[in-house]
């Protein structure tokens, strides 16, 4: 079974942010087909899993069921391997640091007083 389980609809924009994250990360979903166009985020069912009535809907087993309604915070699930995180972040400075001995272009100069 997958981690993830998705209701989402193909002609939702903020679905698609989903799957386009998911996808970027490599990240498997079992995704449900929710027809907005017949309504079906509106039926019983749906509503029972969110009251908002609109997808995208994740759920992520792997973390007691979690639902998560909004399409902008839910492609952030797997991002709290805090290791993972401090290696992007000294990656980061590394490269701050690069450009800061390594001036280039006028913008740059003059920025650095
Ligand atoms: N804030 C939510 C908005 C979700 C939303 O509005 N979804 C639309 C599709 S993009 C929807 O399900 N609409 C169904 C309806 O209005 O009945 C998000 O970004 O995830």
């Amino acid at each position: 079974m997958s981690d993830y389980t998705l209701y989402t609809y193909f002609r939702s924009s903020c679905s698609g942010r989903l799957r386009i994250a998911f996808n970027l990360k490599n990240l498997e979903f079992k995704p449900v087909y929710i027809n907005l166009l017949q309504g079906e985020q509106s039926s019983d069912e749906h509503r029972a899993l969110n009251p908002s009535c609109t997808v995208p809907l994740l759920i992520c087993h792997n973390d007691a069921d979690l639902r998560i309604g909004q399409s902008v915070p839910a492609p952030e699930v797997d991002e709290d391997d805090m290791e993972a995180v401090d290696r992007e972040t000294y990656k980061a400075r590394e490269w701050d640091d690069f450009k800061d001995e390594n001036r280039r272009g006028a913008g740059n100069t003059m920025n650095m007083g």
